[in-house]
């Protein structure tokens, strides 16, 4: 099974893709009418957000009827028809699949909370408090005790996230054999794949003791990779992924590449590969709340080291960008130089050996959504970290810090044209558009020849005509520079050159090779000079 490692993935974020019914919200008619889009752009893979059934706390990731369309987004039947128009353009569909917790309103946790005599009780993971306090120290993701008092049991429920999202309890035999039907369930109807939400979070040690250290960081081993993930995984492979021609990346919390590799090395197989976050702290300690500036030894360090590390023995996912992040332009481009460097960083990122993930919007350069009001926030995450942060800083620096870090920057609806709400919708959107769609839109994007959509659409061609971007081997130059980023891949005979300039200035180098011997096959400038221009972006195609 080797397609996923020739897939071009497009991340679809749903609420804010395409609406067609008017409502503010987009949907999978609204999909359906942008698949020629994706099409024309060349990606053969989509990643789907979440759609099933949710009271949408946290924006569908708290799920609370699994074998079900939200109503938001359409039906059943909508989704069949969406998936057949994928295949028979021959484009694949992944589906988002998060089962380290459900939503507070699905009926197994609504059984659950009633009683210790319920039988869904055991699929929930409840401990009594200790001397008054909770049961362990261990931390919600999104800030505060992972804990929650449950008056009718007398007990504390785990939430890894939201306190509206209790954590299932894997140990229990019943779980696992749900999440099995959920998975054969839209495997048979034609799924091709999952992404595995928070997959290393699902084992917690026995006993659940304290996290040691700094909180999260602390909770390696605990229940960030814990003892039963192997276990866990191998059934599932077992009993559901080796029966269908099918992929999963697992999304995986503060992993390195050693134990990644103890999942997805090939002849183990538990996922095919995963996301890691290492090069997300390029700007940041650990966690988008604690900023620092931007260098580029921090972005590229990270993603040689799994580049070399992975190697031949395991496949990289590549991305910049996803519903998490806050805009790769603002992070690590220029807003100056948004048109080349939204170029230079899809060069960058999309060149190196593995599969390349693209977040809607990203292919036409959006920026982050900027906005100047807490009110014009909606993300769960977002509005609990304000709350902790006001406690300590003023309202001015508090907005300062969630323009930066909000997960709602990537978020803000599609821009596909200059009319009324960037033509997303008819109706008022959900979340509000960002004002500069009248510059940054699709339709304009394709008629612009020197557009970043234009580019992605030129690089994605190039990656499927010559087999050394997918499966050439990664060799890193001036790994030490904090402006020039240069790596060379090599197949059959082959060799690909990539050199990009990640500052706003003229660059001089030494291309150590002699490029007079090389065709400059991607170039996101006309001109071509010995040095490199601001954020300027070069492949060249020879022979090793
Ligand atoms: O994200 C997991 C995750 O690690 C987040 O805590 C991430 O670090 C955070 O969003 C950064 O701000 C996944 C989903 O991608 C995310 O949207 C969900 O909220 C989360 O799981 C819970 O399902
Ligand atoms: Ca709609």
């Amino acid at each position: 099974m080797r397609w996923y490692k020739e897939s071009i993935v497009y991340q679809i974020y749903p609420r804010s893709f395409n609406d067609f019914n008017g409502d503010g919200i987009g949907d999978i008619r609204g999909i359906i009418e942008k698949l020629d889009y994706l099409k024309g752009l060349g990606v053969n893979t989509v990643w789907l957000s979440p759609i099933y059934d949710s009271p949408l706390d946290d924006m569908g990731y708290d799920i609370s009827n699994y074998y079900d369309i939200h109503k938001d987004y359409g039906t059943l039947d909508d989704f069949k028809e969406m998936l057949s128009k994928m295949h028979e353009r021959g484009i694949k569909l992944i589906m988002d699949l998060v089962v380290n917790h459900t939503s507070d309103e699905h009926p197994w946790f609504l059984e659950a909370k009633k009683s210790v005599d319920s039988p869904y009780h055991e699929y929930y993971i409840f401990r009594k408090g200790k001397n008054g306090k909770k049961p362990n120290n261990w931390k919600s993701f999104f800030g505060g005790s992972a804990w929650e008092y449950n008056e009718e049991t007398d007990e504390y429920f785990l939430h890894l996230f939201s306190k509206r999202q209790p954590d299932l309890n894997w140990e229990n035999p019943k779980v696992r054999e749900e999440v099995k039907n959920i998975l054969r369930f839209w495997l048979d109807l034609g799924v091709d794949g999952f992404r595995c939400d928070v997959i290393n979070l699902l084992s917690k040690k026995e006993g659940l003791p304290n996290a040691k250290g700094l909180p999260i960081l602390g909770a390696r081993g605990i229940y960030i990779d814990g003892p039963k993930m192997h276990d866990y995984l191998q059934e599932l492979k077992r009993d559901v992924f080796s029966k269908y021609d099918m992929f999963t990346v697992g999304e995986c919390v503060l992993i390195n590449s050693k134990t990644a590799l103890s999942y997805i090395e090939e002849g183990i197989d538990e996922l095919n590969m995963v996301f890691h976050f290492e090069h997300m702290n390029a700007d940041c300690f650990y966690t988008k709340w604690l900023p620092r500036k931007f260098k580029l030894r921090r972005l590229k360090k990270p993603l040689s080291k799994w580049q070399y590390d992975l190697g031949d023995k395991g496949w990289n996912s590549l991305f910049l960008e996803n519903h998490d992040q806050p805009r790769s332009i603002d992070r690590f481009g220029s807003l100056e130089y948004r048109n080349e460097s939204a170029k230079m960083l899809a060069t960058y990122i999309f060149s190196q050996k593995g599969t390349p993930y693209i977040y809607q919007g990203e292919e036409i350069g959006m920026t982050n959504a900027h906005y100047t009001t807490i009110e014009q926030y909606k993300d769960v995450e977002t509005l609990n970290m304000y709350k902790t942060l006001r406690r300590f800083f003023s309202e001015k620096k508090t907005m300062k810090m969630v323009q930066r870090a909000s997960r709602d920057n990537s978020r803000t609806p599609m821009q596909w044209n200059q009319n009324k709400n960037a033509g997303f919708s008819e109706g008022e959107p959900w979340l509000e558009v960002n004002p500069n769609y009248k510059d940054i839109n699709v339709s304009d994007s394709i008629k612009d020849e020197d557009s970043i959509l234009n580019y992605y659409k030129k690089y994605i061609a190039l990656r499927k005509k010559h087999p050394v971007f997918v499966f050439g081997d990664y060799r890193e130059h001036y790994p030490k520079s904090n402006k020039l980023a240069y790596y060379e891949r090599n197949y059959q005979g082959k060799k690909l050159l990539v050199i990009c300039n990640f500052t706003s200035k003229e660059l001089k180098f030494n291309p150590i090779y002699d490029l007079s011997k090389y065709k400059l096959i991607l170039n996101n400038y006309q001109e071509d000079e010995k040095h490199l221009l601001p954020y300027q972006a070069k492949i060249y195609l020879g022979e090793s």
